[in-house]
This record gives C-alpha cells, sequence and structure tokens, in this order.
C-alpha cells in the first residue's frame, strides 16, 4: 500500500489508519425517517424517550445477571446515593448489557451527534432502593471544560429495567436545558422539571448539556436502570476501560464494542499504541 500523504491541510483529518479502517457510521438497519425526526426532538428538547426498545424477557434476564454482582449496600455520597447500588466495570465480568450499548439506534443516534469513533464513556447500572432521595441535578458532560452553550460532548441512554413511575425514582430531567448558559436552575425553573416515567424496557436518551438526575424513590421497591454514556472521540473517558476490561474479553466482543471501548482511532492518530492502530494489541 502506498504511503498516505499528508499535508498541513489534511493533518487534522487523515485517516492514516491501513488496515484497521473504521467502520462507524454504517447502521443501515434503521430508516432514515425515524432518525431524522427522534434527532428534531432531541435537539429541540434534549432528551427522546422510546417506549419499549427492549423486551420484558431481555430486562429480566439483565436483572438477574446483575443482582447478584453488586458489590456495595449503598454510593458512598449523595451524588452515588445513599441508597442507591451502583454496577462499575460491568464489562470486564459479563457481556448482558453489550447488545444494548450497541443497539441500531442508539448507534444510529450517535453516529449524527458525534464523529466517527466516539467512545464509550461509562456503562453502569443504577438501583435506586426504597427511600432514596432526589439525586442533585447535574449535566453529564459538565467535567469538560468548555463554556456553555455549546455542542453536546457528550449522550447518554437510561434503560428502564423495571417501569419508571412517579414515585420510584423517574430520571428527572429539565426540558430544553442543553440550550442554557453556564448556570444552574433556578428554583422556578425546577418547578418545570419532568419525570421520565416510562415503561420496562424503553430508553430515554439525552444530550450531556442536559440538566437532570435520579428521582426520589418513595416506594418500597428498588427501581433499576442500566445506564450508558458516550463522549465525543477527542474527550477523556470517565472509565478507564482500557485498565478495567482484561484484552482477552475485549478480543471476544462485537467490532462495535471494541471501537467504542476505545480499540479505535480518531483521525489522524488520537488512541495510537505505538504509532499504531490500537486493534493490533488484541493480536497478541
Ligand atoms: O438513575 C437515574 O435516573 C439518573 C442517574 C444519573 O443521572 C447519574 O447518576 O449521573
Amino acid at each position: 500500500m502506498p504511503a498516505p500523504k499528508i499535508t498541513s491541510s489534511t493533518i487534522k483529518t487523515a485517516d492514516l489508519a491501513g488496515r484497521y479502517k473504521s467502520t462507524a457510521g454504517s447502521q443501515d438497519q434503521i430508516d432514515p425517517e425515524l432518525l431524522s425526526d427522534l434527532l428534531q426532538s432531541l435537539n429541540k428538547d434534549g432528551y427522546i424517550i422510546v417506549e419499549k426498545l427492549f423486551s420484558d424477557e431481555t430486562m429480566d434476564a439483565l436483572k438477574a445477571d446483575v443482582l447478584p454482582r453488586f458489590k456495595h449496600e449503598a454510593g458512598r455520597n449523595n451524588f452515588e446515593g445513599l441508597a442507591t447500588q451502583r454496577l462499575y466495570s460491568m464489562m470486564a465480568e459479563t457481556d448482558i448489557a453489550n447488545p444494548m450499548v450497541e443497539h441500531p439506534l442508539i448507534l444510529g443516534l450517535l453516529d449524527k451527534i458525534f464523529e466517527p469513533n466516539y467512545l464509550l464513556s461509562q456503562l453502569q447500572v443504577i438501583n435506586i432502593c426504597p427511600h432514596e432521595a432526589a439525586q442533585p441535578l447535574h449535566y453529564d458532560d459538565g467535567f469538560y471544560p468548555w463554556p456553555r452553550p455549546r455542542r453536546a460532548l457528550g449522550a447518554a441512554t437510561i434503560i428502564a429495567v423495571d417501569d419508571f413511575t412517579a414515585e420510584n425514582g423517574a430520571t428527572v430531567l429539565l426540558p430544553q436545558s442543553h440550550l442554557w448558559g453556564d448556570r444552574i436552575p433556578t428554583e422556578d425553573e425546577k418547578q418545570l422539571s419532568i419525570k421520565a416515567v416510562m415503561p420496562k424496557g424503553s430508553v430515554l436518551f439525552f444530550l450531556g448539556p442536559l440538566w437532570h438526575g435520579g428521582g426520589a424513590n418513595q416506594t418500597e421497591a428498588s427501581r433499576m436502570c442500566l445506564t450508558a454514556q458516550y463522549c465525543a472521540p477527542f474527550c477523556r473517558t470517565q472509565e478507564n476501560f482500557s485498565l478495567s476490561i482484561p484484552k482477552a474479553r475485549v478480543k471476544t466482543f462485537s467490532e462495535n464494542i471494541q471501537r467504542l471501548l476505545g480499540y479505535s482511532i480518531h483521525p489522524p492518530f488520537m488512541g495510537m499504541v505505538e504509532g499504531q492502530h490500537p486493534k493490533r494489541v488484541l493480536l497478541d
């Protein structure tokens, strides 16, 4: 293969990968009209809800798989939730969530929001237990120090493993707050919040700058979700998957999941190992 020619004007975009060309952005299964409608709502309100994307059986299987894996009864502060269980680094132990992380509709939306080779930033199961207080409102890509208003540097899914109700901790959202500048919500704006009430198997998808938080659980049952956060390919991920997921496991994952975990290049060479494509380390 002839050596690629780089010039000062192409250095920022040239894809120098030879053997391992990106396969990002090919979600042909999804109707472009559906994607375009969803994106229109997403850009207007900062979130969308797709009801029942996953079956009850899939949610029950996920729950049965993850319940024995929780290592702590509760979080360490009121943000993690003092009556909330969280399962981190889950792909190190189980691939039960992988089909949800790479669902074609979700990748189809992400393909439109980010440059190719966007990354999985964090993957968690969150189990809000009875009598948990509401989580402080926040926005997920707030740790990237770019002034607002700005484009989304992150996006997230919250998949309802249990029915989400107004009483059991459905995620609280401030619609259109993704368009705000650098400020926190006023008391009046908090009154306009809504709750993402949705049946089990549904997906709340929202943009990184949208203000939201876990709701208070006023019931006697817990409320579980699976949440995946994604980020633009040039942003640092929250979880350090290169350290937490052994290579032997990564080798068994799909092309999409490998790419999302950072076995990918943001052109020309972000993510390299020894100046080469990181997928080469999976050959060892
Ligand atoms: O569990 C939820 O509904 C939202 C949780 C959340 O936003 C977070 O932990 O960052």
